[in-house]
């Protein structure tokens, strides 16, 4: 049974014009389920690709205005994904949300909760945490964001492109958190329930005793989630059996 007490997280939506529906599904998910909670947390990657706040996106508007009427109520916390982490204050501010950093502590009844988007997790992928070092320094963004919208648009597709060919080449394990990582952060953050998305193997994981590692699923093609409720977590995916 759900209450206005009730916390959705939720990630990789990875919404864009190309799937509609996966648009549709969101709209129905904010209008007959977060409508009920009193905390959505988004933990990166609702956008198949944020190329800057500037970009009106106006395809997006009804998304816009969905987690703008969720404010109103609720309260909305967004962390970056590897796709949107350039979705800044001013996205941020209109939609009256906060923006977390990566990894974030919260707490939960008695549980010490760790957010993350989940990619800071792959560690065996070299290639990849270069990449997100770079991208993420700031001086690389300020000039990344003072390029014309049409520029970044190419360059984008041009890094999708090698972003597709080098996980054709990377094996699927290197694809995924490591383990030892897991454990480690787990342990430096003192928590004893990590929440993150990003490898789209949604699950339950047991982590040493008494810890446990929630993997948020894409959305395409069915909506997933997580519930905090009557002091239970519960992984709502069409892939994970209850
Ligand atoms: O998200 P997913 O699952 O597809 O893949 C990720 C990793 N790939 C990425 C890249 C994105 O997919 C590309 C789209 C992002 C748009 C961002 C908008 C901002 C624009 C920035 C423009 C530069 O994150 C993938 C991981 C996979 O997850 C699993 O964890 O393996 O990582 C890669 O494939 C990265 C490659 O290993 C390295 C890419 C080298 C490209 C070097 C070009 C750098 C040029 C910089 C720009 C001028
Ligand atoms: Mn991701």
């Amino acid at each position: 049974m759900s209450d206005r007490s009730e916390i959705l997280f939720i990630s990789d939506l990875h919404l864009d014009q190309q799937h509609p529906q996966v648009i549709e599904n969101f709209l129905n998910f904010m209008q007959t389920r977060a409508i009920k909670a009193r905390v959505l947390y988004i933990l990166g990657d609702l956008f198949e690709v944020w190329l800057g706040d500037d970009d009106s996106a106006p395809y997006f508007q009804p998304v816009f205005e969905a987690l703008k009427n969720f404010s109103l109520n609720g309260k909305l916390f967004f962390m970056h994904g590897n796709r949107d982490f350039l979705i800044g204050s001013q996205l941020a501010n209109a939609l009256k949300c906060s923006l977390l950093t990566d990894p974030t502590v919260i707490q939960l009844g008695n549980h010490q909760v760790a957010l993350m988007h989940g990619d800071l997790l792959c560690t065996d992928d070299v290639d990849y945490q270069n990449f997100r070092s770079l991208v993420r320094d700031e001086q690389w963004q300020r000039d990344f964001l003072s390029k014309p919208l049409a520029q970044r648009r190419s360059i984008a597709t041009g890094l999708r492109e090698k972003s597709h060919q080098a996980m054709q080449d990377k094996h699927y394990e290197i694809m995924d958190v490591n383990l030892t990582t897991v454990a480690n952060t787990m342990r430096d953050l003192d928590v004893d329930i990590l929440i993150h998305g990003h490898t789209h193997r949604p699950g339950i994981h047991p982590v040493a005793t008494h810890k446990t590692r929630y993997v948020l699923g894409d959305w395409h093609p069915e909506p997933s989630y997580l519930s905090w409720s009557n002091n239970q977590f519960q992984l709502k995916d069409p892939r994970v059996s209850a």
